[in-house]
């Protein structure tokens, strides 16, 4: 106790000096304002207090004591200033004694605090910064913004100079939609787990929640089923223009789940069925109503495959799909696709969707269908992905599903920006980067509501994609704008404003090495710069 109280004093005492010594040089730095920085998403609220928070070698990361998810956020920080700056920034506990330089304080906010589960508060003084959240996932996003407010060396490793200023003020921030997401297509071309986890990376800078793998279709299943082997072996072996496919191994895809889990990332499987299953049908002759295994496909076309909708073995073999992969997946979602089933009867394809819903729900998952699964029985558990047909949305509502909006005109990120886009299909598009950012899912449909809205996802096809360079170039800077639209409400958004945010994210995109694409509808800028340039002199003249 009397030592505790000695150590106090002390403390006082040291950061007294302390104080004394950066305010000493305080009229030297730059004036600084918070408001000037470029974050995306949006906050719900930023207020600029104008002085500076001083971050160099002597600032220490400290976390309450007991939870384990907030130290793992601390340290989380920690590591990324480490990389950025070479030096080891110590995370201590929030009660030890601050015995010299500022401090980064991550905090739990006391229940009933006004602030979503998932929302944060990066509060930023002259000695103290600090993220407080109810949840991990809270502080993450609260560290995402401070990341975006560092300069864009943050992304590189050993090029950011300490001391680094940061203005002070106060971000309160949370999400209008709960389910963010963005859709890569493995199927069309195989991305293998470096690229994914590349693709996780860079949506976890944006608080986008949710990658939805598209895991299987005509050209190529990708993820091992133990108990159908050939669906790998045989189905996984080709894709779009005939390069040699690949799939994830049951390993792979668990590396995935957690290396996601660890950004708070859900990842959500689909197996698209009962169309755009040519590779299973391919793999295993049973599938097929004439018992005939079909060839290969590696063309572009859509429509022209079905499983066997009146054979039992097809619900065995989507039980066991469904079984093996919902067993690896702790995100609540598992996606049946449902789309573009051209030459499957529409009673068939209803009485089949129905049972491929019952089999999701009896291995403890929520399903999600493209949007002409409104025609199946579906509940308020179910969600319907909207892409195509207003009528489609509506009906899944008037049956009490919720909905995903990725409308192809605006959400679509394989469509072309324009007509010389080097890659990306053309027939929802060009979608230009004020395409992808100027809708409002409220607005999409006539009779939805806010309420009915799951959240929004932006669909990345792979037929004309093979590597991660051209991921980049479609997802570069449109997804930008998707993650805006699902996490800043609507009135807060203006084009205008949005593309001289967006301009100055172009130093952080180079930073992270990504091969975006430079519209001309965009004032590309560099980043408003709050480098320390002067020599810190006030320790040695006290
Ligand atoms: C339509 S969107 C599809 C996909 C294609 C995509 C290409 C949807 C549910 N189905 O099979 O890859 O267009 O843009």
């Amino acid at each position: 106790m009397i030592m505790d109280l000695r150590n106090s004093v002390l403390a006082t005492f040291l950061s007294g000096v302390l104080m004394l010594t950066t305010s000493s040089c305080k009229e030297t730095y730059p004036p600084t304002n918070l408001t000037q920085h470029s974050v995306i998403p949006l906050p719900a609220s930023v207020m600029a207090t104008n002085q500076t928070f001083v971050l160099d070698e002597e600032v220490s990361i400290r976390v309450e004591e007991g939870d384990e998810s907030f130290k793992n956020e601390a340290l989380r920080l920690a590591e990324m200033l480490r990389n950025a700056t070479g030096h080891d920034f110590e995370v201590e506990e929030a009660d030890k004694p601050a015995w010299f330089g500022n401090s980064i304080m991550i905090k739990k906010a006391a229940e009933g605090q006004p602030l979503p589960a998932s929302g944060y508060v990066l509060d930023i003084q002259e000695t103290q910064l600090s993220i407080t959240a109810l949840s991990a996932e809270g502080v993450f996003y609260g560290i995402q913004t401070l990341r975006q407010i560092l300069p864009s060396q943050v992304e590189k490793t050993g090029e950011l100079q300490s001391p680094v200023l940061i203005p002070t003020g106060i971000i309160r921030d949370w999400p209008q939609y709960e389910y963010r997401g963005m859709m890569l297509d493995v199927a069309r071309h195989f991305f293998d787990v470096p690229a994914v986890k590349k693709v996780i990376d860079y949506l976890a800078l944006y608080k986008i929640n949710t990658l939805h793998l598209h895991l299987s279709d005509d050209q190529g299943w990708r993820i091992e089923i133990e108990s159908w082997p050939n669906l790998t072996t045989h189905g996984g072996s080709t894709e779009v223009g005939g390069g040699e496919g690949g799939f994830f191994t049951k390993e792979d895809y668990k590396e995935i789940v957690a290396y996601a889990g660890d950004k708070h990332i859900t990842i959500v499987p689909e197996i698209d069925m009962p169309g755009h299953t040519n590779a299973a049908l391919a793999s295993y002759p049973e599938l097929n109503c004439d018992g005939k295994a079909t060839e290969l496909y590696t063309g572009m076309k859509v429509g022209f495959s079905t499983l066997c909708t009146d054979k039992e073995i097809t619900y065995e073999f989507v039980n066991d799909v469904v079984r093996e992969i919902a067993e690896m997946t702790p995100g609540p979602w598992f996606h049946i696709g449902g789309d573009e089933s051209h030459s499957t009867e529409q009673e068939d394809y209803e009485y089949f969707m129905s049972r491929a819903r019952e089999i999701v729900k009896s291995h403890g998952k929520q399903m999600i269908g493209w949007d002409e699964v409104a025609h199946a029985d579906l509940d308020e558990t179910d969600v319907v992905q909207f892409w195509a047909k207003e009528e489609n949305a509506l009906l899944g509502v008037q049956k009490g599903a919720k909905l995903l909006m990725s409308p192809s005109k605006h959400a679509y990120i394989d469509m072309k920006y324009d007509e010389n886009s080097r890659l990306g299909l053309d027939w929802a598009g060009p979608s230009e980067v004020d395409d992808a950012y100027n809708w409002d899912p409220v607005h999409l449909v006539e009779g939805i509501e806010k309420v009915d809205i799951l959240g929004v996802e932006a669909p990345l096809w792979a037929e004309t994609i093979e590597m991660l360079d051209d991921i980049e170039y479609l997802m570069f800077p449109r997804i930008l704008g998707i993650a805006e639209i699902g996490w800043t409400a609507t009135e807060n958004r203006r084009w205008d404003e949005y593309r001289v945010r967006l301009g100055q994210h172009r130093d952080r995109m180079k930073a992270m090495g990504i091969d975006f694409y430079e519209s001309p509808l965009v004032p590309w800028q560099e980043e408003a710069s709050f480098f320390m340039d002067i020599e810190m002199t006030g320790e040695g003249d006290e």
